[in-house]
């Protein structure tokens, strides 16, 4: 007996579709019956990837119908699409987030009973797809995640890396990377369509030549291809019957193998030409905001967004659609410069397949793209070598070339004379070498340029592109990133979750700015007391996890300290160290006694670029220090420090509902926005942050009063940049900061050694461009508030209730309001 069907009461149950019945049976038989098919196993003979695999498949039977039925309702509707064009999706595990939208959760758990399985155990086989590096790949995916959910017609378009970012381990506190074979037991979230595969090509000459008009026109005559194989994702949305597509494309040969080669003996020859193709989609570039001029990853750049304007052309308007409204139904999101390229290719398709003339194919183009920049570093604006973009795609330079003249053309017209702008705006740098600056091409042809927080994008304006914004003010404006409050509270955070829809009912998940109705139960004792045993509960979850995945103890009782986020020098982890550091040295000193520390532990995730060797040293000297500092008696286990390896979305989900201190530290005018800093707040942690990002904007909203700010603001930034910054003068004038510092170079961390982290130590003696020293002694300031607060349980957790209550604005959601209103003009479908 299976039990009685469930009763449908959610109208994603009741929607007619041709999907498994919506019942514990109708789940049981269609599980059975993969495992069966599709695995080939019985129950009782099946593993448990097999056991996960029928499960992935079985609940994307029910979503199929949806899917399908998306995609014709779009079509015939001919709707503006949007095309969302991101190198990187950093998806995160997607059974989880199948079985929330498409409500099956219940139903499934019964289900997998009733076999003798487990939900949780099945969940935990998935290994997430980590197709990309941080906050942009995440924020991807957030993204596409809110508009199936607002029922907006959307294709995110990327590249399906065979593997994607590397797995993280330790040896001897060190970062070793591993491949992430995340392909490697099966990926049954993907449809392969080799039979619409496309053709892209690379190198070779142009040609010029007289059309049937007598117009001059240039043929591409490239010397080599390959072939794009699109892999279809689906992207529910939350119970409201859509599903949206992710399409990310794998390289493959046009001529995979030569067979009178292989014959004739030569093996490694005769598959040389696939190899050389597949290298395209193979990794995953460990980018994030450390340059990699790299020849691979501009091939990728042009492969993927080749595959993506071929397909929206060919596969998704009708046969006979006029061009020259393709911004009808189109706009293409450049997610960073990566797809910029993408930006010349539609005018070579415009002009030399299609016939449109130069005037005719900027006007299309121009009103098709859309740009986001995401960073302020300067090294991680992409310039691509002339020289390199001529030898790969040699009708795209021209053309490139072409829109410069025609932009230096207007800098000239509006400000006469002034030649200088003119240089200082080309899209061709000339010094170091020459090259294209892709945030230029891409600001030049956007209809809309946004930074990703108001500071951000203020800077932007200001600091990045002034000369463009004083051009075209009105091209630029600001979009705050935003979270999917599905994954990131909803599935991540199921007590508070309950908590909150118990209170306030179940609204906030599509409408987060309803979390506002919590404000009064902030003073409710009753209320607080279930917020924190919410909290509570996640502490011991992630110990557990913890426990299991690194063999780490959590100790009970304590703040829980977390600052997770890509290791990067402008994050400034190696500040919150240097606290940590402090501390233990106040203590084994005997300046502080054991009993007055506040008993912390401090949680470090981070993964750094696999070149980039002061990030990798600070990781080395964190697992050091964690080491030393956890195994001291004399700290009676009242600090501990723990890093747990390979940090990633699903690792996230589980940190930061237990957190209660948010670590938001970077340098003033150096984090773009953050996402992380969201998380943290929406799941109830207070922040430690400077007046970065969107901690400016979290701040503001949550109430100085709730959030410790620290540090120099950007101005201060930029003028203690301006009159000389001398971060040995800050050891020098600070006993704490000095006797931490000397502590390391005593060899302390690292079992005598005197110089193991001379590297680390030195650079912020002598350069510290982040600053970190000079903040240090207000950090450490905003921690003892901190401490102080947590002393007060009820204060605490009135905060971590207002932060909670006061953050429905960070909804990706929201920011895609935003992005439709003020840069796409598209419309959700009834
Ligand atoms: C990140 C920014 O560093 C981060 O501040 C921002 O929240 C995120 O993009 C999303 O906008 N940048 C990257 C990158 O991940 O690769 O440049």
């Amino acid at each position: 007996d299976l039990g009685p069907a469930r009763t449908p009461t959610h109208p994603v149950a009741t929607a007619p579709v041709n999907g498994p019945l919506f019942s514990v049976d109708g789940f049981v038989k269609e599980f059975i019956h993969e495992l069966n098919t599709a695995q080939g196993v019985a129950l009782a003979r099946s593993s448990v990837n097999d056991q996960y695999l029928a499960l992935a498949r079985t609940v994307k039977n029910y979503l199929m119908a949806r899917w399908l039925d998306t995609n014709r309702k779009t079509r015939e509707a001919k709707v503006k699409t949007v095309g969302y064009l991101s190198a990187e999706y950093l998806l995160g595990r997607q059974l989880g987030n199948a079985l929330l939208a498409s409500d099956l959760n219940e139903i499934a758990d019964k289900g997998l009973e009733l076999c003798g399985l487990d939900l949780v155990t099945l969940r935990n086989q998935e290994v997430e797809p980590g197709l990309g590096n941080g906050g942009l790949g995440r924020l991807a995916a957030c993204f596409i995640d809110s508009l199936a959910t607002m029922n907006v017609p959307c294709i995110g378009y990327g590249i399906r890396y065979e593997y994607g970012i590397f797995r993280q381990t330790f040896v001897d506190g060190r970062q070793v990377e591993q491949p992430d074979t995340w392909l490697a037991l099966g990926s049954p979230w993907e449809f392969p369509h080799p039979d619409a595969s496309v053709q892209v090509n690379f190198g070779g000459h142009t040609e010029k030549y007289r059309d049937a008009d007598g117009k001059e026109r240039t043929h591409w005559l490239p010397d080599w291809n390959v072939l794009g194989v699109p892999y279809n994702y689906m992207v529910p949305g939350y119970l409201n019957g859509r599903v949206n597509t992710l399409r990310l494309w794998s390289a493959q040969a046009t001529k995979a193998f030569d067979l009178p080669t292989f014959n004739a003996g030569d093996y490694a020859q005769a598959v040389r030409a696939q190899t050389f193709a597949e290298n395209i989609s193979k990794v995953l570039y460990p980018e994030d905001s450390t340059p990699q001029g790299k020849e691979l990853r501009l091939q990728q750049q042009y492969f993927f967004v080749a595959c993506s304007l071929r397909d929206f052309i060919d596969n998704e308007l009708e046969d006979d659609f006029d061009l020259h409204h393709l911004d009808e139904r189109i706009i293409l999101q450049l997610n960073d410069t990566h797809p910029v390229i993408a930006v010349p290719e539609l005018m070579r398709i415009l002009m030399d397949e299609k016939g449109f003339d130069w005037d005719e194919a900027w006007a299309v183009t121009t009103k098709c793209f859309a740009y986001t920049c995401h960073t302020l570093l300067p090294e991680a604006l992409e310039v691509w070598p002339t020289e390199l973009l001529g030898r790969l795609l040699p009708r795209h330079l021209e053309i490139i070339y072409a829109i410069n003249e025609q932009l230096l053309e207007e800098v000239r017209e509006a400000y006469p004379g002034d030649e200088l702008r003119a240089r200082r705006m080309s899209i061709i740098a000339e010094f170091p070498e020459r090259g294209v600056r892709m945030a230029y091409l891409a600001t030049y042809a956007a209809t809309k340029v946004n930074g990703v927080a108001a500071l951000h994008s203020q800077l932007l304006r200001d600091k990045v592109l002034p000369d463009f914004s004083e051009m075209w003010p009105d091209r630029f404006t600001n979009v705050t990133n935003g979270v999917t409050p599905r994954r990131f509270v909803k599935m991540a955070n199921p007590k508070l979750s309950e908590l909150i829809s118990d209170t306030i009912g179940g609204g906030w998940v599509t409408d987060l700015e309803r979390l506002r109705e919590l404000e009064p139960f902030a003073d409710d004792p009753d209320f607080r007391a279930q917020f924190a045993a919410a909290k509570d509960w996640n502490k011991r979850r992630l110990a557990e996890v913890l426990r299991k995945r690194d063999g780490i103890d959590l100790p009970d009782g304590h703040l829980l300290d977390v600052m997770v986020k890509r290791l990067h020098e402008y994050k400034r982890q190696s500040l919150k160290l240097l606290h940590v550091v402090s501390l233990y040295e106040q203590v084994i000193s005997g300046k502080l006694p054991v009993d007055q520390l506040t008993p912390r532990t401090v949680v470090f995730g981070a993964k750094a670029a696999p070149g980039y060797k002061m990030a990798k040293d600070t990781i080395h000297l964190i697992n050091r220090v964690a080491a030393t500092v956890s195994a001291d008696p004399r700290l009676e286990g009242r600090l501990k420090v723990a890093f747990p390896a390979n940090y990633n979305v699903t690792l996230a989900e589980k940190l930061i509902p237990a957190a209660d201190l948010s670590e938001q530290i970077s340098l003033a005018g150096m984090e773009a926005s953050g996402t992380g800093n969201m998380k943290f707040a929406l799941n109830g942690a207070l922040t430690i942050g400077t007046d970065d990002g969107a901690n400016v904007e979290i701040r503001e909203l949550v109430g100085d009063k709730h959030f410790f700010l620290f540090g120099m603001n950007e101005p201060q930034v930029a003028e203690l940049g301006a009159k000389g910054y001398n971060p040995e003068s800050y050891y020098e004038d600070n006993p704490q900061l000095k006797a931490a510092l000397d502590l390391v170079l005593s060899g302390h961390f690292s079992g005598g050694d005197q110089h193991l982290f001379d590297a680390v130590v030195y650079n912020l003696l002598n350069s510290d461009r982040f600053m970190a020293l000079a903040d240090f002694q207000s950090y450490v300031d905003a921690q003892a508030r901190v401490e102080e607060r947590y002393a007060d349980t009820d204060a605490w957790t009135r905060s971590a209730v207002l932060n909670v209550a006061r953050s429905g604005f960070f909804s990706s959601d929201r920011s895609m309001r935003e992005y439709i209103q003020r840069i796409w003009h598209t419309q959700p479908m009834m």
